[in-house]
């Protein structure tokens, strides 16, 4: 099939998704084209069935916004024609469905018939996308799609209930590449870099928004620190940054908290982690905890929205209601202070993690673009 993904091309969540998924596919055998702002992050290896085509949206001073949707309109009009692209798979609702959908209309005044697939990711159901200035921009252009995923049941769930939906939902869950991670004692594993043989290695990955509860990151790894010797690893950069920077000071831990920034190596901190920490407000899924499971690296987490699809309580580690430090400090030091038991916790984590390997996940995409196309109602 000749596949048109569009996605935003950002570290790890829903780009770091439709990136591997479209690089999958292509080993597959499919002709994929991205079709964004900029190269997507991980898409570092253009080949033959693999091709990126820039949205430009040329600055004009009467615009105090620049007009994005309409750039990427035009330009997926441009490439479904050009590239005979037969199906465009949109991640991330807003405002990619709504664009394909314009494009679809455009493109049906050429003769030209386009599937549309829409798969849901998070914020652009529960935080952004309900809010009641793009909620009816939203509703339509889910119901608009050829097809809707979501990446769990809880995102699925959400969905029904804040909008008037009309289409199924199918829920594909968010996969990994098994090969890409690394478990403790890979050769090219390097602890020693980062702690003293007896300090235990905490980790956290976001974007460092609101929505993923960092100060408890911070909160929880003091606790932990004050029992034993541990060192905290924070990946990512967002608007909580300075905040946290200022409460490692202000608890006296700075010289045991690394911030690595962006990476896109975060396999190699993750070997070597003995436990993740992911408080979030909100997650539609916990892609990083997922990571952090295929890692062998056991989660602490708090207990919303899919993340309870994902990290299973007693098995790859624990889950505490949203903002209950206490008991994430209390699961948290009940795995990590017997080394049998954190063995185990790895061991399982890893074992969970196999659910969502990409040869097991990626046909299920590739089934439902069959079906979308088989089934396609000119509307
Ligand atoms: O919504 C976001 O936070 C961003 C979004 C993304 O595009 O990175 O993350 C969402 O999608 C990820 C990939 O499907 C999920 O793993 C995250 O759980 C989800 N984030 C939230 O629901 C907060």
């Amino acid at each position: 099939m000749r596949i048109g993904i569009v996605c935003y091309p950002t570290f790890g969540g829903s780009g770091g998704v439709a990136t591997e998924l479209g690089l999958e596919l292509s080993k597959r055998g499919h002709d994929i084209h991205f079709i964004t702002y900029n190269q997507p992050v991980r898409l570092d290896l253009l080949s033959n069935n693999v091709h990126y085509h820039e949205v430009n949206v040329p600055e004009y001073p009467l615009f105090h916004y620049q007009p994005y949707e309409l750039a990427l309109s035009s330009k997926l009009v441009d490439m479904v024609k050009l590239h005979n692209i037969e199906i465009l798979h949109v991640h991330y609702a807003i405002p990619h469905a709504y664009a394909a959908y314009m494009a679809k209309k455009m493109l049906q005044e050429a003769g030209i018939n386009m599937p549309i697939v829409t798969t849901l990711h998070g914020t652009d159901i529960t935080l952004v996308g309900s809010h009641p200035f793009y909620k009816p921009a939203v509703t339509f252009s889910i119901n608009k799609s050829d097809a809707v995923t979501a990446v769990s049941q809880s995102l699925k769930d959400d969905t029904l209930r804040l909008f008037d939906v009309k289409n199924d939902i199918h829920v594909v869950p968010n996969f990994i590449d098994l090969e890409k991670y690394k478990v403790h004692g890979m050769p090219d594993c390097q602890r020693g870099m980062m702690a003293k043989a007896d300090e235990k290695i905490i980790t956290h990955i976001s974007n460092l928004r609101p929505v993923k509860r960092v100060q408890d990151v911070i909160s929880v790894f003091y606790n932990i620190q004050k029992e034993m010797p541990a060192r905290l690893m924070f990946i990512g950069e967002g608007p909580e940054k300075e905040s946290i920077e200022q409460q490692c000071r202000d608890l006296g831990i700075s010289d045991k908290v690394v911030f690595f920034g962006k990476s896109n190596e975060i396999d190699k901190i993750l070997c070597y982690s003995d436990l993740f920490l992911l408080p979030s407000q909100t997650e539609s899924f916990g892609l990083a905890a997922l990571e952090a499971m295929a890692s062998g690296v056991p989660v602490i987490s708090s207990n919303s929205g899919g993340i309870p699809e994902v990290n299973i309580h007693g098995k790859s580690g624990l889950l505490s209601d949203v903002g209950d430090v206490a008991d994430m400090t209390k699961n948290a030091i009940y795995i990590l202070k017997d080394e049998k038991r954190l063995k185990t916790f790895k061991e399982n984590a890893r074992k969970e993690s196999l659910k969502f390997d990409l040869h097991t996940i990626v046909p299920k995409y590739e089934a439902i673009y069959q079906d979308t196309l088989a089934n396609f109602l000119v509307l």
